[in-house]
């Protein structure tokens, strides 16, 4: 696909707009369509062409890439142009679940269209920087159509032709994510509940710590790997008593400090929950075993 093929973008939120400007910076013919019709008007001043209804939109272009709340919203628009979207491709950027991306693609290529499921990762201001990248599961004879077209709105990664997958990444990336927001709101309620602590001053300790565990993930990773492939016994591993003693003191010092230990709450119910099973020390593969098998 040249430049020269055009695209048409459903939903202008803060990251519809986004996607629209990519492909508009890169001089690609976008059509665009969203239910509020003013979230249009900086696109056509940059030179897309506004759609007055989703058969407009979807008529306007072999592609159509999707952004919209959930894929409820998607359906529900998508549902009075299924005739017309026979011979289309459909990209859904939204975010959603694995089933939710089967019931979507079984719906689409049921009208006679092509589908790829995608899972963003990025936020609208990095959108087409060099730091975003976008997850892409279905047939990879699609994704090769449109692989140079939806380069441009940031690293294209395909991750097969399991439909689910790219939702599946999508909701695991943003698993970790919320952890971690997690973990660093409650880093600094605890450094900031002395007078004159500063949230800004403490990122310059948290930032280079966390960054340095960070680095740590590959190689427990490759345990929990080995640890499916062949039942290798983890190395890298602590004593789990030294674990939970540690863990129990953040939480004491939390409350002495006036600050909520529930953020950490299932973090010590899951080392209880190793010792409860027998295990002396923690591992990575241990842990995630452990939460493979809980309801
Ligand atoms: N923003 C981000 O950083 C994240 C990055 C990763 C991917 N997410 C997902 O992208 C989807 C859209 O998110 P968004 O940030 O653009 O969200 P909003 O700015 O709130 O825009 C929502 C759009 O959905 C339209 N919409 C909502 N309800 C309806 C409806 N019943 N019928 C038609 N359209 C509807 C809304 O239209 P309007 O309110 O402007 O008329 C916006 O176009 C989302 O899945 C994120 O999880 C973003």
């Amino acid at each position: 696909m040249s430049n020269t093929s055009p695209v048409t973008v459903l939903g202008l939120g803060d990251m519809g707009r986004a996607l629209a400007a990519a492909f508009l910076a890169e001089e690609r013919a976008t059509t665009v369509w969203n239910r509020t019709a003013a979230k249009a008007d900086e696109l056509i001043s940059l030179g897309a062409v506004r759609a007055d209804s989703v058969a407009e939109a979807v008529t306007g272009s072999p592609l159509v890439v999707v952004c919209l709340l959930d894929y409820g919203v998607v359906r529900e628009t998508l549902e009075p142009v299924a005739g017309q979207l026979r011979g289309r491709t459909v990209v859904n950027l939204t975010n959603g679940t694995p089933s939710q991306a089967a019931e979507m693609a079984a719906w689409v290529t049921g009208h006679g269209g092509d589908y790829l499921d995608g899972g963003i990762m990025a936020v609208p201001t990095t959108v087409a920087t060099p730091e975003a990248f976008i997850l892409y599961s279905g047939e990879q004879r699609i994704f090769d159509t449109y692989r140079g077209v939806l380069g441009e709105l940031g690293s294209a990664r395909y991750l097969g032709d399991d439909i689910g997958l790219a939702s599946l990444y999508d909701l695991a990336l943003l698993s970790g994510m919320h952890l971690m927001f997690d973990g660093f709101h409650h880093a600094v309620a605890m450094a900031t509940s002395q007078e004159g602590g500063s949230a800004f001053g403490f990122t310059e300790l948290l930032v280079p710590w966390l960054t340095n565990m960070a680095r740590l993930l590959p190689a427990f990773a490759a345990e929990v790997d080995a640890d499916l492939t062949t039942a290798a016994e983890p190395r890298l591993t602590q004593g789990l008593d030294v674990q939970v003693s540690g863990l129990a003191n953040i939480m004491d010092a939390a409350r002495d400090a006036g600050v909520s230990t529930t953020p950490l709450e299932s973090s010590m119910a899951a080392l209880e929950a190793l010792l409860a099973h027998g295990h002396k020390v923690w591992s990575a593969p241990a842990s995630v075993r452990q939460l493979r098998t809980a309801p």
